[in-house]
């Protein structure tokens, strides 16, 4: 035996040795946790609207929302994270609701979004404030706040869930609670919130709802987003990058519309090809309207309107667009956390 298999043979009987009293050595595995860069779990994937829609609707004919309470289907990502998850940090879902049902009222600390994807006329009512929902509207559901959705139109309505319960899980900060009643009372006159915040106006005397660090809109709709994307686009920005790319605001703060999450509209001009960045906050995409492709790593994914599609935090990517549309991707990260820790970077190609 050599004095180098001595020394060894020394140390891995030291490290068994500490074991039992559930200590380990630093030194062995220093690099793998002090990492040059982010080791991220999650890997780049794309669920085709054709695909998923039918078990949608098989998954409607199988189980009732009275049952289910929320009729979901987890969009896993197929890497390494702690499941339900689409990264690390993020979750999404989409729900189908269908006429006449109603998915009861319950909350919970997890931040949560919609994305209307299909259908026109279910509710959601957040804290007695009802909305009626259309392609296209984004929804918030802050931390804390009774949420239950309906259905009273006469066509299945399905929409994308957003939430951040990987990350409130791993912070040991998951609390819920069931309404009384399955659909809770409306207090409030119809998107009561959008009119007393949305419009650059705000009500005198009315302290901003900040204890919760959310934005007060429920619904912002889409037919307002899309005109402002259209506006500057015949302004003629495009960001080398992002194209046109609107943040939904809080406009209390100006930060993101929840807490934990950001969201985002964007438009990318008929042909437009973006340059390749990459950023620490991972990204779920919605596409809305056009098709086209988009580049994580050296995964191509191909995308047509309903197509949910995820880029893993830290991995270079890049649109283009297809066909002779424009195409609108609505998106959401986790970017204001790793704002509000110092951990947020970006890299520009
Ligand atoms: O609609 O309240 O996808 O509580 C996961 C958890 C949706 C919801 C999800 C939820 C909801």
């Amino acid at each position: 035996m050599t004095v180098d298999e001595i020394a060894e043979g020394r140390r891995q009987a030291f490290y068994q040795g500490i074991q039992p009293l559930h200590l380990s050595p630093l030194w062995t595995v220093l690099h793998a946790v002090v990492t040059r860069e982010p080791v991220v779990k999650e890997v780049p994937h794309l669920w085709a609207w054709r695909a998923v829609r039918p078990y949608l609707e098989e998954a409607a004919r199988l189980i009732g929302t009275d049952e289910a309470e929320r009729r979901v289907l987890v969009l896993e990502n197929p890497g390494e994270v702690p499941h339900p998850a689409v990264t690390q940090t993020l979750y999404a879902g989409l729900q189908i609701i269908l006429p006449g049902e109603v998915a009861r009222t319950h909350r919970h600390t997890a931040n949560a979004l919609r994305f209307i994807v299909e259908g026109e006329g279910a509710y959601t009512t957040v804290d007695g404030e009802k909305t009626v929902m259309r392609r296209g509207d984004f929804v918030t559901t802050p931390i804390w706040s009774w949420h239950d959705h309906g259905n009273s139109s006469d066509q299945p309505m399905v929409w994308l869930d957003g939430l951040d319960v990987p990350l409130v899980n791993r912070l040991n900060g998951m609390f819920g609670d069931p309404f009384p009643t399955e659909v809770q009372p409306v207090t409030k006159a119809p998107d009561d919130s959008w009119w007393r915040w949305g419009q650059s106006l705000r009500p005198v005397g009315d302290p901003p709802p900040q204890a919760r660090r959310a934005s007060p809109i429920v619904n912002y709709r889409y037919t307002v987003a899309r005109a402002a994307l259209e506006a500057l686009q015949r302004q003629g920005d495009l960001d080398p990058w992002d194209g046109i790319r609107l943040e939904y605001q809080n406009p209390v703060t100006g930060g993101p519309a929840l807490p934990t999450m950001a969201a985002y509209l964007q438009l990318l001009p008929r042909g437009f090809r973006t340059a390749s960045h990459r950023h620490t906050s991972g990204t779920v995409y919605c596409v809305v309207e056009g098709r086209g492709r988009t580049w994580a790593g050296d995964v191509e994914m191909r995308w047509e309107p309903n197509d949910v599609f995820v880029v893993p935090a830290w991995m270079p990517h890049r649109h283009e667009v297809l066909g002779d549309e424009e195409a609108v991707l609505f998106s959401f990260d986790d970017a204001p956390v790793q704002r509000a820790f110092g951990l947020y970077r970006e890299d520009k190609e």
